[in-house]
């Protein structure tokens, strides 16, 4: 099983070189993509030192900022290319632990999509102030039932997918930014009938560096979500009318 962990950076130069150390020991047989929007700090110089001394990492320049989305789109189009088995997603901010990985990629022989989860029992988040964990908990909790879904951490960047998976999904009509991306591709993995596992994650709130939440990300989501619910509810509407 060829692994490939892809890392999206916008201003991650503090973070990314211990996010990189703690992968490569807790999973050396995961080769790295680092996806740069071209960090104003420097951040895809730095990766493209590290990847300099770890063949095992590569890195990906685009122009400019395009949003979480659009860097994941273009590292899964990379690494599809490569021939990579599992695609996984982490972000650079030690939110999510590499170290925790290793139980998402046993979870992924007997799952199409697997799910690092703060939302189900032995998942949690540290360091989260209460309006977080509360914006979380509601923003899954009216997805799920917005689009009919079982997964409680719809949300969660933290996430491996096989590569028929993503083969199954046309990347090309996939243009959600932030948040709603997973949410995004949560439902496009669930509409095609394939199996979604969730494993319990403890997420670290980040220690450097600044956030790329913003309440535009936060209502992109609400709005695509409400729009999608209602679109999934019409058309099974139409079919039912249409069989009658
Ligand atoms: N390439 C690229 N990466 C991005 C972009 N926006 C965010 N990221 C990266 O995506 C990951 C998650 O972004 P964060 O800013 O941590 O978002 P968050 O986890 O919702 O917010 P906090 O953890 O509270 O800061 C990080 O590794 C970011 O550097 C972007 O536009 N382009
Ligand atoms: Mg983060």
């Amino acid at each position: 099983m060829r692994v490939v962990t892809i890392i999206p950076t916008y201003n991650e130069h503090q973070s990314l070189p211990l996010t990189l150390e703690r992968l490569r020991a807790a999973v050396p047989h995961s080769d790295v993509l680092v996806v740069d929007d071209n960090s104003p700090d420097g951040t895809g110089e730095l990766a493209d030192a590290i990847a300099a001394q770890d063949t095992a990492v590569h890195v990906l320049h685009r122009r400019g900022k395009e949003g979480l989305g659009a860097a994941y789109i273009a590292g899964f189009r990379w690494a599809l290319e490569q021939g990579y088995d599992v695609l996984v997603e982490m972000d650079a901010d030690g939110s999510h632990q590499p170290e925790q990985l290793p139980a998402m990629l046993d979870a992924i022989s007997s799952a199409h999509l697997v799910i690092g989860s703060r939302w189900v029992p032995g998942g949690s988040v540290v360091n989260w102030p209460f309006h977080r964990k509360l914006l979380s908990r509601a923003g899954s909790l009216y997805s799920r039932t917005m689009l009919g879904l079982g997964v409680r951490d719809i949300t969660a960047g933290y996430r491996a997918f096989r590569r028929e998976t993503l083969e199954s999904i046309d990347l090309a009509t996939v243009d959600s930014v932030g948040y709603g991306f997973q949410v995004d591709m949560t439902f496009r993995v669930a509409k095609n009938g394939l199996r979604i596992v969730e494993v319990p994650i403890t997420f670290v709130e980040r220690e450097y560096g600044d956030s790329k939440m913003s309440g535009g990300i936060v209502f992109e989501a609400i709005a695509n979500v409400t729009r999608w619910g209602f679109a999934a509810r019409f058309f099974a509407l139409r079919g039912r009318l249409t069989v009658r």
